[in-house]
């Protein structure tokens, strides 16, 4: 999943594709690179970011979104929480709602993906990005995600979204320490296991820059670490920036993952 992100302010390309043009050309170069979806947002989530409004988080992507559906043959994604521009683009034809509130601000963007029947991305968060690091108490942090992300799941299912059309993301950075982030990544076939499809976006994080000793700069191998991680572990979608290297790294990863399911399968037959 390719981010193309139309914010000002948004954590590590904000502003590059503020212009419509400049973001379709971005949005089509994704696709290029070997992007299977394009996430298309708004509004930043990093901490501190501003807020904005309905209309102009709508003014910002539609145009986007409209003119890749257009123009590229691949689903695309609104990376939004509030249900007035999910609906708009569930109107333009948009695939699939990616929500980092978990529906924190109640059911309504559920009840936009069950009446458009797009796929629905229900992402670990707590709070609001502006306060979210003042909420990082977890008795184990993978069996809390999971335990609020299945709550948020039965939510959606209840404002009539189909089981199947419901993805799980453990929210890397959002609500979490660096550790914790670490260690959704070591455990993360401890998701897989709910049999959701799991989506995970580590990309160019601040965690890398804390574990990985280099703050403020490139954040390139940490982030190719933390997809092979993902992909070993069972993830389905990485969401991404840097989608040509990272495509590699997903190859290369992917085929690692498979060799070793067939080495499990084949002892599994030898042990029988
Ligand atoms: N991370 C960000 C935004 N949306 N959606 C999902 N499903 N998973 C994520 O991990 C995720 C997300 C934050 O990254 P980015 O879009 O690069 O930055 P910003 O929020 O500042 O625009």
């Amino acid at each position: 999943m390719g981010i193309l992100n139309v914010t000002p302010d948004s954590f590590s390309d904000g502003g590059l594709f503020l212009e419509p043009e400049d973001a379709i050309a971005r949005g089509r170069q994704l696709i290029e690179e070997g992007a299977d979806i394009i996430d298309v947002g708004g509004e930043s989530t990093r901490p501190g970011s501003s807020f904005v409004d309905v209309e102009e988080e709508k003014r910002r992507v539609l145009p986007v979104l409209e003119a890749l559906l257009g123009q590229v043959d691949k689903p695309l994604s609104v990376d939004t929480v509030k249900p007035e521009v999910a609906r708009a683009a569930a109107e333009a034809g948009v695939h699939i709602i990616n929500d980092v509130s978990m529906l924190r601000n109640g059911v309504e963007l559920a009840a936009v993906a069950a009446e458009f029947g797009t796929e629905l991305v229900l992402m670990h968060s707590r709070k609001t990005p502006r306060d979210m690091q003042e909420d990082i108490n977890y008795a184990d942090v993978v069996r809390d995600v999971i335990d609020e992300l299945l709550g948020a799941a039965r939510s959606a299912i209840t404002a009539g979204v189909e089981k199947e059309r419901i993805w799980l993301d453990p929210g890397i950075g959002f609500a979490k320490t660096a550790e914790h982030n670490i260690e959704l990544l070591a455990r993360l076939d401890e998701l897989v296991a709910t049999g959701f499809p799991i989506l995970v976006g580590p990309s160019r994080k601040s965690f890398i820059g804390k574990i990985g000793g280099d703050e403020a700069g490139n954040r390139l191998g940490g982030t190719a670490a933390a997809l092979t991680v993902a992909i070993m572990r069972g993830a389905r979608v990485i969401r991404i920036h840097d989608v040509a290297t990272m495509r590699q790294a997903s190859r290369i990863a992917h085929a690692c993952a498979k060799m070793s399911l067939r080495d499990a399968y084949a002892k599994e037959c030898r042990d029988a």
